[in-house]
Protein backbone atom coordinates (compact mmCIF):
# COMPACT_ATOMS: atom_id res chain seq x y z
CA UNK A 1 0.00 0.00 0.00
CA UNK A 2 0.81 3.61 -0.92
CA UNK A 3 2.26 5.89 1.81
CA UNK A 4 -0.60 8.34 0.37
CA UNK A 5 -3.58 5.30 0.43
CA UNK A 6 -2.36 4.10 4.33
CA UNK A 7 -3.11 8.50 5.24
CA UNK A 8 -5.80 8.59 3.77
CA UNK A 9 -7.40 4.77 5.28
CA UNK A 10 -6.47 6.73 8.37
CA UNK A 11 -8.52 9.52 7.67
CA UNK A 12 -11.18 7.97 7.05
CA UNK A 13 -11.21 5.84 10.14
CA UNK A 14 -9.97 8.93 12.39
CA UNK A 15 -13.48 10.76 10.37
CA UNK A 16 -15.75 7.35 10.71
CA UNK A 17 -14.68 7.88 14.68
CA UNK A 18 -15.51 11.71 14.80
CA UNK A 19 -18.83 11.02 13.29
CA UNK A 20 -19.70 8.12 16.07
CA UNK A 21 -18.50 11.15 18.31
CA UNK A 22 -20.87 13.82 17.01
CA UNK A 23 -23.93 10.82 16.91
CA UNK A 24 -23.50 10.58 20.46
CA UNK A 25 -23.06 14.16 21.59
CA UNK A 26 -25.81 14.89 19.37
CA UNK A 27 -28.06 12.32 21.32
CA UNK A 28 -27.08 13.67 24.69
CA UNK A 29 -27.95 17.42 24.01
CA UNK A 30 -30.87 16.27 22.45
CA UNK A 31 -31.71 14.91 25.90
CA UNK A 32 -30.35 17.93 27.82
CA UNK A 33 -32.86 19.71 25.57
CA UNK A 34 -35.53 18.21 26.50
CA UNK A 35 -37.25 17.35 22.67
CA UNK A 36 -35.68 18.47 19.74
CA UNK A 37 -34.63 17.62 15.59
CA UNK A 38 -33.20 14.34 15.80
CA UNK A 39 -34.20 12.32 12.38
CA UNK A 40 -32.53 16.02 10.47
CA UNK A 41 -29.55 16.05 12.70
CA UNK A 42 -28.30 12.94 12.76
CA UNK A 43 -28.74 12.83 9.16
CA UNK A 44 -26.13 15.25 8.15
CA UNK A 45 -23.38 14.36 10.20
CA UNK A 46 -21.07 12.59 7.96
CA UNK A 47 -21.59 15.82 5.92
CA UNK A 48 -21.13 18.32 8.57
CA UNK A 49 -17.68 16.12 10.26
CA UNK A 50 -15.85 15.77 6.41
CA UNK A 51 -16.44 19.55 6.51
CA UNK A 52 -15.00 20.89 9.47
CA UNK A 53 -12.57 18.32 10.37
CA UNK A 54 -11.30 18.30 6.65
CA UNK A 55 -12.32 20.56 3.84
CA UNK A 56 -13.47 23.60 5.47
CA UNK A 57 -10.58 26.66 5.99
CA UNK A 58 -11.46 28.13 8.97
CA UNK A 59 -9.56 28.63 12.36
CA UNK A 60 -11.79 27.71 15.40
CA UNK A 61 -9.29 30.43 17.30
CA UNK A 62 -10.41 33.54 15.06
CA UNK A 63 -14.37 32.70 14.52
CA UNK A 64 -14.49 36.12 12.18
CA UNK A 65 -11.17 35.62 10.14
CA UNK A 66 -12.57 37.41 6.85
CA UNK A 67 -10.27 34.99 4.84
CA UNK A 68 -12.16 32.12 6.11
CA UNK A 69 -14.87 30.11 3.75
CA UNK A 70 -18.46 30.27 4.67
CA UNK A 71 -20.62 28.00 5.78
CA UNK A 72 -24.49 27.98 6.03
CA UNK A 73 -26.66 25.57 7.61
CA UNK A 74 -29.47 26.41 5.87
CA UNK A 75 -31.63 23.59 7.71
CA UNK A 76 -30.96 25.28 11.02
CA UNK A 77 -33.55 22.66 12.61
CA UNK A 78 -30.34 20.58 12.36
CA UNK A 79 -28.66 22.96 15.45
CA UNK A 80 -28.41 19.77 17.69
CA UNK A 81 -25.65 17.92 15.75
CA UNK A 82 -23.88 21.21 14.60
CA UNK A 83 -23.12 22.56 17.88
CA UNK A 84 -21.65 19.98 18.96
CA UNK A 85 -19.87 19.98 15.67
CA UNK A 86 -18.83 23.79 16.34
CA UNK A 87 -17.87 23.12 19.88
CA UNK A 88 -15.48 19.62 18.65
CA UNK A 89 -13.96 21.82 16.22
CA UNK A 90 -13.03 24.18 19.21
CA UNK A 91 -15.17 27.27 18.38
CA UNK A 92 -16.53 27.30 22.08
CA UNK A 93 -16.12 24.43 25.12
CA UNK A 94 -18.87 22.02 25.23
CA UNK A 95 -19.88 23.89 28.65
CA UNK A 96 -21.39 26.74 27.15
CA UNK A 97 -24.62 24.70 25.89
CA UNK A 98 -25.16 23.50 29.46
CA UNK A 99 -28.03 25.91 29.42
CA UNK A 100 -29.88 24.54 25.36
CA UNK A 101 -32.99 25.55 25.16
CA UNK A 102 -33.49 27.46 28.39
CA UNK A 103 -34.83 31.24 28.70
CA UNK A 104 -31.21 34.08 28.02
CA UNK A 105 -29.30 30.96 26.57
CA UNK A 106 -27.32 30.99 23.16
CA UNK A 107 -28.37 27.92 22.29
CA UNK A 108 -32.11 26.92 21.36
CA UNK A 109 -34.06 24.89 18.19
CA UNK A 110 -31.79 26.52 16.42
CA UNK A 111 -28.63 28.86 15.49
CA UNK A 112 -27.87 32.86 16.06
CA UNK A 113 -24.85 33.88 14.35
CA UNK A 114 -24.95 37.04 16.71
CA UNK A 115 -24.30 34.52 19.60
CA UNK A 116 -22.73 31.31 18.53
CA UNK A 117 -18.87 31.88 17.90
CA UNK A 118 -18.73 29.86 14.50
CA UNK A 119 -22.14 30.72 12.92
CA UNK A 120 -21.92 32.60 9.89
CA UNK A 121 -25.96 33.08 9.15
CA UNK A 122 -28.65 32.77 11.47
CA UNK A 123 -31.13 29.97 10.16
CA UNK A 124 -34.32 27.77 10.89
CA UNK A 125 -37.03 29.32 8.18
CA UNK A 126 -36.31 27.47 5.47
CA UNK A 127 -35.17 28.63 2.23
CA UNK A 128 -32.92 31.53 2.85
CA UNK A 129 -29.93 29.84 3.21
CA UNK A 130 -28.87 29.23 -0.46
CA UNK A 131 -29.93 32.93 -1.26
CA UNK A 132 -27.56 34.26 0.98
CA UNK A 133 -24.44 32.02 -0.27
CA UNK A 134 -25.07 33.30 -3.55
CA UNK A 135 -24.72 37.13 -2.08
CA UNK A 136 -21.59 35.88 -0.03
CA UNK A 137 -20.10 34.12 -3.29
CA UNK A 138 -20.79 37.44 -5.63
CA UNK A 139 -19.60 39.81 -2.33
CA UNK A 140 -16.48 37.68 -2.58
CA UNK A 141 -16.00 38.19 -6.55
CA UNK A 142 -16.56 41.80 -5.63
CA UNK A 143 -13.62 41.36 -2.90
CA UNK A 144 -11.55 39.70 -4.95
CA UNK A 145 -11.43 36.99 -2.56
CA UNK A 146 -10.77 33.19 -3.04
CA UNK A 147 -12.92 32.25 0.08
CA UNK A 148 -15.58 28.97 -0.61
CA UNK A 149 -19.18 29.09 0.51
CA UNK A 150 -20.97 25.93 1.19
CA UNK A 151 -24.85 25.64 1.93
CA UNK A 152 -26.46 22.65 3.63
CA UNK A 153 -29.84 22.38 2.87
CA UNK A 154 -32.61 19.95 3.69
CA UNK A 155 -34.52 17.96 1.23
CA UNK A 156 -37.96 18.89 2.01
CA UNK A 157 -36.78 22.55 2.06
CA UNK A 158 -36.49 22.27 -1.79
CA UNK A 159 -39.70 23.09 -1.88
CA UNK A 160 -38.80 26.83 -0.99
CA UNK A 161 -39.25 28.63 -4.22
CA UNK A 162 -36.45 31.22 -2.82
CA UNK A 163 -33.94 27.86 -3.31
CA UNK A 164 -34.65 27.77 -7.01
CA UNK A 165 -34.31 31.74 -7.72
CA UNK A 166 -30.78 31.32 -5.82
CA UNK A 167 -29.98 28.25 -8.04
CA UNK A 168 -30.80 30.02 -11.19
CA UNK A 169 -28.42 33.06 -10.56
CA UNK A 170 -25.77 30.86 -9.08
CA UNK A 171 -25.53 28.92 -12.76
CA UNK A 172 -26.55 32.26 -14.19
CA UNK A 173 -23.25 34.10 -12.51
CA UNK A 174 -20.97 30.81 -12.48
CA UNK A 175 -20.42 31.19 -9.00
CA UNK A 176 -17.87 28.27 -9.19
CA UNK A 177 -16.81 28.76 -5.55
CA UNK A 178 -20.55 27.83 -4.45
CA UNK A 179 -21.37 24.70 -3.29
CA UNK A 180 -25.00 23.30 -2.36
CA UNK A 181 -25.38 20.30 -0.40
CA UNK A 182 -28.81 18.87 0.02
CA UNK A 183 -28.95 16.58 2.74
CA UNK A 184 -31.48 13.68 0.92
CA UNK A 185 -32.79 11.67 3.88
CA UNK A 186 -36.32 11.63 1.91
CA UNK A 187 -38.31 12.55 4.70
CA UNK A 188 -39.87 15.98 5.86
CA UNK A 189 -41.60 16.44 9.56
CA UNK A 190 -44.59 15.04 8.44
CA UNK A 191 -43.61 11.91 5.69
CA UNK A 192 -42.17 11.36 2.59
CA UNK A 193 -40.96 14.22 0.01
CA UNK A 194 -42.28 12.57 -2.91
CA UNK A 195 -45.82 12.24 -1.82
CA UNK A 196 -46.07 15.68 0.16
CA UNK A 197 -44.37 17.74 -2.71
CA UNK A 198 -42.02 15.95 -5.03
CA UNK A 199 -38.38 17.32 -5.67
CA UNK A 200 -37.26 14.50 -7.84
CA UNK A 201 -35.70 14.44 -10.38
CA UNK A 202 -33.24 16.52 -8.36
CA UNK A 203 -30.08 15.88 -10.37
CA UNK A 204 -31.89 17.10 -13.62
CA UNK A 205 -33.07 20.42 -11.92
CA UNK A 206 -30.01 21.69 -10.60
CA UNK A 207 -27.83 21.00 -14.19
CA UNK A 208 -30.70 22.36 -15.87
CA UNK A 209 -29.96 25.47 -13.67
CA UNK A 210 -25.96 25.60 -15.03
CA UNK A 211 -24.97 23.91 -11.45
CA UNK A 212 -22.40 20.41 -11.63
CA UNK A 213 -24.22 17.77 -9.70
CA UNK A 214 -22.97 14.83 -7.96
CA UNK A 215 -25.19 12.16 -6.05
CA UNK A 216 -23.46 10.26 -3.78
CA UNK A 217 -24.04 8.02 -0.37
CA UNK A 218 -23.76 10.92 2.26
CA UNK A 219 -22.46 8.41 5.00
CA UNK A 220 -20.06 7.63 2.99
CA UNK A 221 -16.75 9.12 4.16
CA UNK A 222 -14.44 8.29 1.35
CA UNK A 223 -17.39 9.47 -1.19
CA UNK A 224 -17.81 12.58 0.51
CA UNK A 225 -13.85 13.34 0.43
CA UNK A 226 -13.75 12.45 -3.14
CA UNK A 227 -16.62 15.00 -4.11
CA UNK A 228 -15.00 17.86 -1.56
CA UNK A 229 -11.60 17.47 -3.11
CA UNK A 230 -12.97 17.07 -7.07
CA UNK A 231 -14.64 21.05 -6.28
CA UNK A 232 -13.34 23.33 -8.54
CA UNK A 233 -12.43 26.28 -6.82
CA UNK A 234 -12.06 28.89 -9.18
CA UNK A 235 -14.85 31.18 -9.92
CA UNK A 236 -16.63 31.79 -13.31
CA UNK A 237 -17.09 28.22 -13.45
CA UNK A 238 -20.25 26.40 -12.93
CA UNK A 239 -21.43 25.79 -8.91
CA UNK A 240 -21.39 22.38 -7.45
CA UNK A 241 -24.82 20.47 -5.95
CA UNK A 242 -23.72 17.57 -4.03
CA UNK A 243 -27.14 15.68 -3.58
CA UNK A 244 -26.20 13.12 -0.38
CA UNK A 245 -28.20 10.18 0.16
CA UNK A 246 -28.76 9.76 3.44
CA UNK A 247 -30.73 7.85 6.27
CA UNK A 248 -33.14 10.48 8.48
CA UNK A 249 -32.04 9.17 11.88
CA UNK A 250 -29.16 7.42 10.74
CA UNK A 251 -27.44 5.69 13.39
CA UNK A 252 -30.24 4.74 15.98
CA UNK A 253 -32.27 1.93 14.46
CA UNK A 254 -35.70 3.11 15.36
CA UNK A 255 -34.94 6.43 14.24
CA UNK A 256 -34.46 5.61 11.10
CA UNK A 257 -35.91 6.36 7.50
CA UNK A 258 -38.94 7.60 8.90
CA UNK A 259 -40.56 11.00 9.54
CA UNK A 260 -41.43 9.76 13.38
CA UNK A 261 -38.18 11.23 14.73
CA UNK A 262 -38.33 14.31 12.87
CA UNK A 263 -38.80 15.84 16.40
CA UNK A 264 -39.15 14.33 19.80
CA UNK A 265 -38.24 13.38 23.03
CA UNK A 266 -35.89 10.04 24.25
CA UNK A 267 -36.54 8.39 27.56
CA UNK A 268 -34.23 7.50 29.34
CA UNK A 269 -33.97 3.96 28.62
CA UNK A 270 -34.18 4.97 24.69
CA UNK A 271 -31.82 7.43 25.06
CA UNK A 272 -29.26 4.42 26.77
CA UNK A 273 -30.19 2.36 23.64
CA UNK A 274 -29.44 5.21 20.91
CA UNK A 275 -26.23 5.51 22.84
CA UNK A 276 -24.74 2.37 22.53
CA UNK A 277 -25.98 2.07 18.76
CA UNK A 278 -24.30 5.25 17.45
CA UNK A 279 -21.57 4.27 19.47
CA UNK A 280 -21.24 0.81 17.43
CA UNK A 281 -21.85 -1.16 20.62
CA UNK A 282 -25.30 -2.73 19.48
CA UNK A 283 -27.27 -2.34 16.32
CA UNK A 284 -30.60 -4.55 18.59
CA UNK A 285 -33.98 -2.90 18.44
C1 LIG B 1 -40.27 28.48 5.99
C2 LIG B 1 -40.47 27.33 6.94
N1 LIG B 1 -41.59 26.59 6.85
C3 LIG B 1 -41.78 25.57 7.72
C4 LIG B 1 -40.87 25.29 8.71
C5 LIG B 1 -41.12 24.19 9.70
N2 LIG B 1 -40.24 23.08 9.49
C6 LIG B 1 -39.15 22.86 10.28
S1 LIG B 1 -38.27 21.53 9.82
C7 LIG B 1 -39.35 21.17 8.57
C8 LIG B 1 -39.14 19.99 7.67
C9 LIG B 1 -37.84 20.12 6.96
O1 LIG B 1 -37.56 18.94 6.27
P1 LIG B 1 -36.18 18.81 5.54
O2 LIG B 1 -35.84 20.05 4.83
O3 LIG B 1 -36.25 17.59 4.72
O4 LIG B 1 -35.15 18.67 6.74
P2 LIG B 1 -34.63 17.36 7.48
O5 LIG B 1 -35.45 16.18 7.05
O6 LIG B 1 -33.24 17.22 7.03
O7 LIG B 1 -34.75 17.64 8.93
C10 LIG B 1 -40.37 22.11 8.50
C11 LIG B 1 -41.46 22.07 7.51
C12 LIG B 1 -39.72 26.12 8.77
N3 LIG B 1 -38.76 25.93 9.68
N4 LIG B 1 -39.54 27.12 7.87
Amino acid sequence: MTASAQRSDELVRTLEARAREIREKTIRLGVQSGSTHFGGSLSMVDILVVLYFHVLRIDPQRPAWEDRDRFILSKGHGATSYCPVLSTAGFFPASKMDDINHLGSAFGMHIDMRKIPGVDMSTGSLGHGLPVAVGMALADRVQKKDRRVFCLMGDAEQNEGSIWEAAQAAGHFKLGRLCAIVDRNRYSSEGDTEEILAIEPLHEKYAAFGWNVRRLDGHSIPALLDAFAALPGDDHTKPTAIIADTVKGKGVSFMEAGATWHYGALSEEDATRAIAEVRGETTSR
